[in-house]
């Protein structure tokens, strides 16, 4: 039997985010993978490469969750991009009817092309009501820096202590991505379990934020997870992943490149060094 990777997750037309880079990270890592779409975002070339966004109707998301669930005996899920209050209801519902043993959160907080009134809206449902539930979050720097309530982060040990902070909000693990904003050579990733401090290390891949990053690593960890693969090694699996993808990313019409994982470079994934604080 395969091992089954789900994902509730919002489209990115243009293949380099969203389900599209979930879904291609759970074939690269060798899972079944499977989603419910909860929104569509395409972005506009003729304004700036704004996002436009369109939320999917909350029963048809109940709806895909179902089928879904139904079907398939799932115990693995990734929360990407939900976008909406109605949305997150919805979602956290349809979570809330079996039980998982792996709930991955990528806390998406901002979708650039919301007004940010119902950003902070949406923002206030995912930590009611998607948090609670969630065993693995994969905040990144302004996602740890709002979970956390800190205002700046400059060090791995400011890194350390929001990660600690989010954990105290409930999930059994949280991943806080230093990235190319933390300062430093390279880009730093922290593991938290309650005990432990883990601090993962890579040279950054220059300075920009490729579209699909936060993406492919939150998938890759739950790829890992639904494998059975222990927390700590599918984090560095995942950092690694990541790494290459970025390494090997796609440069595109549009004023930011995509990452883009190659089946093949899952074989030869660069090295983490991995340390405890
Ligand atoms: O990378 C964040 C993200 C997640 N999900 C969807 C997106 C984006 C960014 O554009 O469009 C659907």
């Amino acid at each position: 039997m395969p091992h089954l990777a789900y994902v509730i997750a919002g489209s990115e037309a243009t293949g380099g985010a969203g389900i599209q880079a979930d879904l291609k990270t759970f074939q690269a890592l060798g899972t079944y993978g499977m989603g419910a779409l909860t929104c569509i975002v395409s972005f506009d070339p003729n304004n700036d490469w704004d996002h436009r966004f369109v939320p999917i109707d909350p029963q048809i998301i109940a709806d895909q969750i179902e089928a879904a669930t139904s079907t398939h005996d799932l115990d693995t899920v990734k929360i990407g991009m939900l976008g909406t209050p109605a949305t997150i209801t919805a979602v956290a519902a349809s979570l809330g009817a079996q039980p998982w043993r792996n709930i991955v959160l990528d806390p998406v907080l901002i979708c650039k092309g919301q007004e940010p009134g119902q950003a902070l809206d949406t923002d206030n449902a995912l930590k009611d009501q998607i948090l609670p539930l969630a065993t693995v979050i994969t905040p990144n720097m302004f996602e740890t820096r709002t979970l956390a309530g800190m205002e700046e982060i400059t060090t791995v040990e400011d890194l350390a202590e929001a990660a600690r902070r989010i954990h105290a909000l409930g999930p059994a693990y949280v991943v806080a991505k230093g990235g190319v904003e933390l300062p430093g050579p390279d880009a730093v990733d922290v593991l938290y379990d309650g005990h432990t401090t883990t601090v993962y290390s890579t040279p950054k891949v220059g300075h920009e934020r490729p579209s699909g990053a936060g993406c492919t690593f939150a998938a890759a960890i739950t790829a890992e997870l639904a494998k059975g693969t222990e927390i700590g090694e599918a984090v560095r699996v995942a950092k690694a992943v990541v790494t290459q993808a970025i390494r090997d990313r796609l440069p595109s019409a549009a004023p930011f490149e995509a990452v883009r994982l190659d089946n093949a470079h899952v074989a030869d994934l660069p090295a983490v060094t991995v340390r405890t604080l």
